[in-house]
């Protein structure tokens, strides 16, 4: 008989009773892959659906080769692949910020390359394909990651692969390691990033003139990768909002119950308010801040602080002195008047980057101050040092402002005491401050992410065994059963100003004012703002009734009419 001592040990390295148990869980297959516990890899037939974005003729001109390829029209699962390719060498890499998930892809991926191909992991991200650091992936490294959460198995970078020199050496990564096909698992940046190499490896690389394929995975826990009618929801979104949701619930039932504090919270999500309605509609708290909403209504600063002001004192007017806020990670850049000092910002930093970067730390928010226009600068002048300091932080490689270290929670406490204070002094206003991020980014994914993950490796690794290259992997019909489609990527593009500069991107699919979901909350929120109306969903179930829900928000968007997922049979 072991020891206590001895049984505790054998926790260690990722083997908690939990990590032990998930791993066990089946994992349903849609029913295109055949049995599921022999899945096959499918063959793929154009549909009728035809991608335009308002930019497709300069995306042609671009990307001449993908979009001729596949003239920007959709697949789906055509039955099984009797010519499945064999003998092909495969990369997979991570990219961007982790989601729950990942793991269960490159599970989906070995399984249908099955023992006739070589699947190859790249460590870390991006970064790891241009320094050609790949190993191979067994079974035993499957059984390991299986159903876990993280990117720990592969790491992950945001490296946007964008000089000339990058792109050699992906070349010649692929070259070195004689890749077949590469892919890439990540966010909106990431998948921009993999229609630009499908283009530039489409042909050439290897000594018999032929290309490497590149194959997307979409992956976000924002979930501001979606496509009404062809990708439901990036994966890490259902798994990121249920802990949240779980944390959030906990804390609304604490400050129902010590009656003192307002909350405000903040959820990542860089942009898009997803996370944050979804939340909302799990938790249904006192107030639930929508950047989108803000910007549609062009919603001043003082405008969103008045409204919590008003709040805070009618429910104290009600004996209720306590509540919850829910601030969306992206929040400041969808004020309109932040918008346009942002806009100001970011190209006065690019265009002046030398010269501010040989400011000293003292002297930088005053250098860039004037080279404001007179509003801005007014504007800028006015927000408090912890804000400022994190708008002149460095943009990620993508260009993108690093909101989750912006304490807009903190922001909006400060000036809401302030203005609570105006209306009625007498009303109590004791606060806390929270930010929730990474903590949801890598629990061991929900049933719906391993098993919508698990799908679309085995989606994405039928793509390349079906010689397809500049595609996105997605699932749709998960209500009923799941079907493997193929979105191109180049069909996905526009062009954006980043950096100062226009790029092709994937623009982020941002909350939908007229969408079902948004609807149902504005339908509601004013009877969650009067009273405790709250629910507190409870940690995420793997086991039981509870286990089988989608997001709400997805349920609501794609006019389920149950919380109920279905893959497979
Ligand atoms: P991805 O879009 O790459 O999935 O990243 C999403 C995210 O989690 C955002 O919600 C957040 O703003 C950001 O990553 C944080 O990035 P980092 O991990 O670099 O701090």
């Amino acid at each position: 008989m072991s020891t206590l001592t001895e049984q505790l040990l054998k926790t260690e390295a990722h083997n908690a009773l939990f990590e032990t148990e998930v791993r066990k869980l089946p994992l349903p297959t849609c029913s295109a892959f055949g049995p599921t516990s022999a899945p096959q890899p499918v063959s793929f037939a154009a549909t009728a659906q035809k991608l335009v974005t308002r930019d497709s003729a300069a995306v042609a001109e671009s990307f001449p080769n993908s979009v001729k390829a596949s003239d920007n029209i959709v697949l789906a699962a055509a039955g099984t692949n009797a010519n499945a390719a064999q003998g092909k060498r495969v990369a997979v890499l991570f990219s961007g910020g982790p989601a729950s998930g990942g793991h269960n892809v490159v599970c989906g991926l070995k399984r249908i390359l099955g023992k006739g191909n070589t699947l190859l992991g790249v460590k870390p991200g991006p970064k790891g394909l241009i320094k050609g650091n790949l190993f191979e992936i067994t079974d035993a490294d499957i059984d390991t990651i299986i159903n876990t959460g993280g990117f720990d198995f592969l790491g992950t970078d945001r490296t946007k692969i964008k000089t000339d020199e990058q792109f050699q050496q992906v070349k010649d990564t692929c070259v070195k390691h004689n890749l077949d096909a590469i892919v890439v698992i990540g966010g909106d940046d990431s998948n921009t990033n993999a229609a630009v190499l499908a283009e530039y490896l489409f042909k050439g690389v290897k000594s018999d003139g032929s290309g490497v394929q590149v194959i997307g995975v979409p992956k976000t826990i924002d979930g501001d990768l979606q496509i009404e009618g062809l990708l439901p929801i990036s994966f890490g979104f259902d798994t990121a909002t249920k802990i949240y949701s779980e944390m959030v619930g906990n804390i609304l039932q604490d400050t129902r119950s010590s009656l003192k504090y307002w909350h405000f919270i903040k959820l990542m999500g860089r942009s898009a308010s997803h996370v944050t309605l979804e939340v909302g509609l799990q938790t249904k708290p006192a107030i639930t801040l929508i950047s989108e909403e803000v910007a549609a209504q062009k919603m001043s600063l003082a405008t969103i602080v008045d409204n919590i002001a008003q709040t805070v004192v009618l429910r104290a007017k009600k004996g209720i002195t306590h509540g919850v806020v829910l601030v969306p990670e992206g929040l400041i850049e969808f004020i309109p008047e932040m918008n346009t000092l942002l806009a100001e910002l970011n190209d006065a930093l690019a265009h002046h980057a030398d010269e501010f970067a040989t400011q000293a730390e003292a002297n930088r928010a005053g250098f860039i101050q004037g080279k404001l226009s007179a509003d801005n600068a007014h504007l800028f002048a006015s927000l408090p040092a912890y804000i400022v300091k994190m708008l002149l932080a460095d943009r990620d490689s993508h260009g993108n402002l690093q909101v989750s270290l912006i304490p807009t929670e903190l922001l909006l406490i400060d000036m809401v005491r302030a203005r609570v204070k105006e209306i009625d002094a007498s009303v109590p206003f004791g606060s806390q401050n929270h930010f929730f991020g990474y903590e949801g980014r890598c629990g061991a994914p929900t049933l719906f992410d391993a098993a919508y993950t698990y799908n679309l490796g085995l989606t994405a690794g039928s793509l390349i065994l079906d010689g397809r290259t500049g595609y996105m992997a997605s699932v749709t019909d998960l209500t009923r059963g799941g079907m493997p489609k193929a979105i191109p990527l180049a069909g996905l593009l526009n062009i954006e100003r980043r950096h100062g500069k226009d790029e092709f991107v994937i623009e982020k699919a941002l909350v939908k004012m007229d969408s079902p979901a948004m609807g149902y909350f504005v339908d509601r929120r004013a009877a969650w703002a009067a009273d405790d109306l709250f629910a507190s969903p409870g940690p995420r179930q793997l086991w039981g009734p509870a286990a089988l829900q989608q997001p709400i928000s997805v349920a609501l968007n794609s006019g389920s009419d149950s919380l109920a997922f279905k893959i497979g049979a």
